[in-house]
């Protein structure tokens, strides 16, 4: 392809615009065989399946606006270069987690990767009761590889800063996170939503002077705690999955920020999956056990977490923080061992407290998640929804006071019960 000004891709043009690509070519063979189907349902971008007579891969393409919103919004195409960064880190982090990597484009914003097939979304596994073997051992392990290694406690601190520096740069999808994630929920934003029968509890959420101080503490932490490379939009729509592989994708919004940000976003996903359970029973009760298994993968997801985060703490630690050779190497293992637990216990409250923010903003904010939207029903989505409202209230205004999963999980049973409107 010779090199041209941006031009966003379209069925008809894709083949003669990537035809010349070797590795692209190699992976589907003649392009003039080439289909080809924009299959993006996201909110900001272009995704295209293409098959070949040899294979198939996926060509995702930033557009210069969101998507869901039109080009009154627009959203520099750099995005694209920062998930392709992303990508590769993450690769070299957790190998194998995320789609291989056959073509980038900078200027045409264009990525091109593993078609990851039979894989589906997770969720829209989760809201058809799916369930899949080794998830949330996956997805432990993604969070403390990815979150761990990307940091000074295991980077050179001169790379680490210039990976920092590089990633601060995604600016604008930061700033759609600072606004739509931790302030729009709290007021009556141009752009919020949200089912009309939940106005007594949003009131009630919006007088609600502890929790608006709790999300501007979660947005400084967010803006100002450059810990780790983020995947930094890790919900289950960032998931694919068959029974039994799961990968993780589109890591667009990546940039240094609080461990605790993917951990509470994931969670939070799952906890909304859970709550929204009875809206897609056919019968009363008939995702009990669902619901339960949910919870399951959510309590080892953290367990997951926090046994790898442990395992790299003890055999990897070789960046700037918590050097061996003030431990350790002193004689002073158990010092290290309590800096561990110490760091982890302020993850865990990072992670309530964003778990909590997002569990709002799906619901009250711009971008809502189909686990809610899909329950036709209004009253029964409101009922469900205002469960979902005021558990994020009590995880992320009582963040220090839950000091376990334990807790976090009988809060969501007993939420799961209650009639709010
Ligand atoms: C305008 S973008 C809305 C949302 O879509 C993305 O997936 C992020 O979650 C963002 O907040
Ligand atoms: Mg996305």
């Amino acid at each position: 392809m010779t090199q041209q000004d941006y031009e966003a891709l379209s069925p008809e043009t894709l083949a003669s615009r990537l035809g010349s690509v070797e590795s692209i070519r190699a992976r589907l063979g003649d392009p003039s065989q080439w289909t080809v189907r924009e299959v993006g349902d996201g909110n900001l971008n272009l995704v295209f399946i293409v098959d070949g007579p040899e294979g198939s891969v996926i060509v995702k393409q930033a557009l210069p606006y969101v998507r869901l919103v039109g080009d009154s919004w627009p959203l520099p195409l750099k995005r694209s270069f920062f998930e392709y960064n992303a990508l590769v880190r993450q690769d070299a982090r957790d190998p194998g987690s995320v789609p291989k990597i056959y073509h980038f484009d900078e200027v045409q914003a264009i990525v091109a990767m593993e078609f990851l097939s039979p894989h589906a979304i997770l969720r829209k596994v989760l809201i058809e009761g799916g369930r899949v073997e080794g998830l949330a051992d996956m997805l432990g392990k993604f969070c403390a590889r990815t979150l761990f290694r990307g940091s000074d406690l295991s980077m050179p601190t001169a790379k680490r800063k210039a990976d920092a520096a590089m990633f601060l740069g995604n600016v604008e999808i930061c700033d759609i996170t600072e606004n739509l994630v931790f302030s729009d929920p709290y007021f009556d934003a141009e752009m919020n939503h949200h089912t009309p029968a939940l106005d007594p509890v949003v009131k009630v959420l919006r007088d609600d002077i502890d929790l608006k101080v709790t999300a501007q503490h979660m947005k400084w932490a967010f803006a100002t705690n450059a810990e780790t490379m983020l995947h930094g939009d890790f919900h289950s729509g960032s998931v694919m999955v068959t029974e039994t592989e799961t990968k993780v994708i589109d890591p667009e919004f990546a940039t240094y920020g609080p461990m605790g940000f993917d951990l509470g976003m994931l969670i939070a996903n799952f906890l909304m999956a859970y709550l929204s359970q009875p809206g897609h029973a056919d019968t009363p009760g008939a995702r009990d056990d669902y619901q339960e298994w949910i919870l399951g993968v959510v309590a080892d997801i953290w367990a997951g977490f926090e046994a790898e985060f442990t395992h790299l703490w003890r055999t990897e630690r070789t960046g700037m923080l918590y050097q061996a050779s003030l431990f350790e190497d002193q004689g002073h293992a158990r010092g290290a061992e309590q800096a561990r637990i110490d760091r982890l216990a302020a993850i865990w409250r990072d992670t309530l407290g964003f778990c909590g923010i997002e569990m709002h903003r799906r619901i009250l904010s711009l971008a809502h998640n189909a686990d809610f939207e899909k329950i036709e029903n209004e009253a029964v989505r409101a009922r469900l929804e205002a469960r979902s409202l005021m558990l994020g209230r009590t995880l992320a205004v009582r963040r220090g006071a839950i000091t376990s999963m334990a807790q976090v999980i009988d809060l969501a049973r007993q939420t799961n019960m209650e009639d709010y409107l």
